[in-house]
């Protein structure tokens, strides 16, 4: 297992590694490498439901959070739930702190994220943010579902990167699976998933910023739909040029 103190360097030889390995053996790798002190980051999306069967087959005991905003859809607690049963996963749940919510929408209202960017922005920082920066304190790796076609913000995930804002590794298994792989793999292996895809919810956060997509819609078009597809971060995935290690992708 690697030391405390990972360096940008260690993740360049690790991500050089990954890169050519199919999923399950990215997740292996990095169980094997820190133990632990990785855990996987899960808002029981598709991916991240993947990526709790993988996961779970090479280590039962592996560490699973969740970040429960307070503005989840039921569909998403029914499918934690689901989760448990099925795989007797312990989820850590990662609530934000009372008080600054009360404060929050004292001052800008219970619906504060409708009104500007800004205010979405303030929204996630406090109900998302702060709380990640718990649930990763004390670890080197976190696992993340994201893939690069989900958005413009996304066509350059590697699936080990260095996280610049967390100062820790960032493992993304599933960085070059598109959106039928992950269906896939959930039909081929009876995975559980939140109901609301079935409604036509592509991509799932909190309720009141989701929305059903229309056909020929974009994966991601529901989520912030009254932002422009370049803002449609909650800054839980901040991307710099500093997080990318070359990778044989990307040399040629
Ligand atoms: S978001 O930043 O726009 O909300 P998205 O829903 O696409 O992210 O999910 C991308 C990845 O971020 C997920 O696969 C998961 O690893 C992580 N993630 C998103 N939301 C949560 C959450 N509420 N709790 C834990 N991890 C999350
Ligand atoms: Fe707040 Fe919406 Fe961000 Fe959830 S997705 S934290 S409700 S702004």
């Amino acid at each position: 297992m690697m030391g405390a103190a990972v360096t940008q360097n260690d993740v360049t030889t690790l991500a050089l590694r990954a890169e050519p390995m199919a999923a399950q053996d990215v997740l292996r790798l990095a169980v094997e490498k820190f133990g632990p002190k990785v855990a996987l980051s899960s808002s029981f999306g598709a991916e991240d439901m993947v990526l709790i069967d993988m996961l779970t087959r090479i280590d039962s005991k592996a560490r699973i959070f969740t970040l429960d905003t307070g503005r989840l859809p039921q569909e998403t607690y029914n499918v934690i739930d689901a989760t448990r049963q099925r795989y007797g996963a312990t989820i850590d749940v990662f609530f934000p702190q009372a008080e600054t919510v009360q404060s929050m929408v004292a001052e800008h209202g219970v619906n504060l994220f409708y009104h500007s960017v800004e205010n979405r922005k303030l929204c996630c920082g406090v109900r998302k943010m702060e709380p990640l920066r718990r649930a990763l304190s004390g670890l080197e790796a976190w696992i993340t579902g994201l893939r690069r076609d989900q958005s413009v913000t996304r066509t350059d995930v590697h699936k080990v990167e260095w996280d610049v804002a967390n100062k820790m590794v960032k493992v993304n298994p599933l960085a070059e699976w598109s959106r039928e792989d992950v269906w896939k793999y959930i039909r081929d292996h009876n995975v559980p998933y939140n109901a609301l895809h079935d409604r036509g919810y592509s991509s799932i956060g909190c309720g009141p910023c989701t929305r059903a997509v229309q056909p020929g819609e974009h994966e991601r078009a529901g989520r912030w739909w009254w932002e422009h597809p370049e803002t449609k971060e909650c800054g839980l995935h901040v991307s710099s040029p500093e997080s990318k290690v070359e990778s044989p992708k990307s040399r040629v």
